[in-house]
């Protein structure tokens, strides 16, 4: 996996500060020295690294703890906000837009993964709906058009090219035009990348800016170098402003978090990752996203993928009357079996970032007890009772109590738990509904009072 290393020696930091009865400043010095050591392993640069680390020891020392959360939460937050910090803060778009003829340079050092990035940047763009156009303006390399013109043919997407042509500029040109006239929304052109060093690559790319003005030009780095990237990088942020970067080959490399911090570290804003060799092995570069996978926080976009999936499984009568309000109490317990059959609320609360450590085993064990005794009290009640026909009031109670041999304090703590969920639910249902369907809202967890997640 990518990252593996990476997020091995920092999981098992994090599982430290999770693990101990005490949270004091011997376990945060630990805590220090255990990021800094993560960090060098990931070759991510030694001053970089160590200024990581002491943030994050001097925030863990001296921030008031915020109302609410505990030691441990505010820390890991911490750990989350300096790493995110150094891996690039937030995800950035391509600069691209309707109603115009979209082009974008690609450049680099040879075999860096430019004609793969390439293809795989139109394949991303093209299911997305963009009319993409390739032009294979590599006229160093032989068999540079022939490789281009596969992976287009692969992927459905047309490649300009032309293997007599000399002048990449002209041939540059002559593809752009091409595809402007056939009305393609993005054009984007690969470029040769013969180049060892940065002094000529940096030359050839103002050249190639300067003739075809493109709305972005894009950096491919090699994510094998680690921190050697920031030569590169930072020679390409300081020539132009339209740029953008692109680290490959992050799947067969322990020195990822060193390329990416690199990038980082010259301002230049990292927009996809190339992850293997396949053309589907490219991803949005998100920091947030990856640095909670890295220490194992989770993942937030699973999580809601799980709760949309589970919210498909509900039938469709009974989510129109959960809209329209009438949420019963077997649509509670519907509620919570879906629950515990995407994998228990345990693991759901762990693809929460930040939330798993937070909640006690005690708070999961009650909420699976609760479920268990919410099933006996409901095998003694009438179908009037469940569907909400009728109140139930003391007499019912008392009856229900009787039958399923609980006592009547648990029937009033399930019938408050209802009325809680009710409420939650119409607070999410109205959301979504204003949102449209799959709406990034987590609903209300039932068996957890409001307010157990911050
Ligand atoms: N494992 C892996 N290999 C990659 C990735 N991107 C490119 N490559 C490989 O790197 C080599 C050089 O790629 P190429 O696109 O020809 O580089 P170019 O010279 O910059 O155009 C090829 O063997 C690619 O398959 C990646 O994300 N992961
Ligand atoms: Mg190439």
């Amino acid at each position: 996996m990518v990252f593996s290393t990476l997020g091995k020696s920092l999981s098992s930091v994090m599982r430290k500060l999770m693990g101990k009865g005490v949270v004091d400043e011997a376990l945060i010095k630990e805590l220090k020295n255990e990021i800094f050591k993560a960090l060098l392993e990931a070759d991510v640069d030694f001053d970089i690294a160590y200024a990581v680390a002491e943030r994050v020891e001097q925030r863990s020392l001296t921030e008031p703890l915020p109302k609410g959360i505990t030691r441990r939460q505010q820390i890991i937050n911490i750990v989350y906000e300096e790493l995110t910090r150094v891996m690039g803060e937030k995800p950035y778009p391509l600069n691209i837009q309707k109603g115009r003829p979209n082009i974008i340079l690609m450049v680099g050092i040879q075999g860096s993964g430019k004609t793969t990035t390439t293809a795989k940047l139109a394949r991303y763009l093209s299911k997305n709906g963009w009319k993409v156009g390739l032009v294979a303006a590599d006229t160093w390399r032989p068999g540079a058009y022939d490789q281009l013109k596969q992976l287009g043919e692969k992927i459905g997407v047309e490649v300009y090219g032309d293997p007599k042509e000399k002048n990449a500029i002209k041939l540059a040109k002559k593809g752009r035009d091409y595809f402007i006239k056939q009305k393609k929304n993005v054009i984007i052109i690969d470029t040769a990348g013969r180049h060892k060093e940065e002094s000529s690559l940096i030359k050839e790319m103002k050249k190639l800016n300067r003739e075809l003005r493109p709305h972005e030009v894009i950096l491919v780095i090699d994510g094998t170098l680690g921190q050697a990237a920031f030569g590169q990088a930072s020679a390409f942020a300081k020539a132009t402003k339209v740029g953008s970067v692109i680290v490959t080959k992050l799947d067969g490399t322990a020195k990822g978090g060193g390329a990416i911090s690199a990038s980082v570290a010259t301002g230049a804003p990292i927009k996809f990752i190339g992850v293997g060799e396949k053309i589907d092995d490219l991803e949005r570069y998100d920091p947030k996203r990856l640095v909670s996978r890295i220490l194992g926080l989770g993942d937030l976009e699973t999580l809601l993928e799980e709760v949309k999936q589970a919210q498909i499984d509900t039938s469709e009568e009974q989510a129109k009357a959960i809209m329209k309000g009438k949420f019963t109490l077997r649509d509670m317990m519907d509620m919570m079996e879906q629950m515990n059959k995407m994998g228990g609320i345990k693991k759901l609360i762990s693809m929460i970032p930040g939330m798993s450590m937070g909640l006690d085993d005690s708070m999961l064990q009650m909420s699976k007890e609760s479920l268990e005794r919410f099933k006996i009290i409901m095998s003694s009640m009438t179908d009037e009772e469940l569907d909400g026909k009728v109140k139930i009031n003391r007499s019912r109670q008392e009856r229900i109590a009787r039958g399923s041999g609980v006592t009547l304090e648990d029937i009033r703590a399930m019938l408050q738990q209802y009325e809680q969920s009710k409420k939650m639910v119409k607070t999410f249902m109205r959301q979504s509904k204003r949102r449209g369907a799959g709406g990034q809202q987590i609903p209300g967890i039932p068996g957890f009072p409001p307010g157990a997640f911050p």
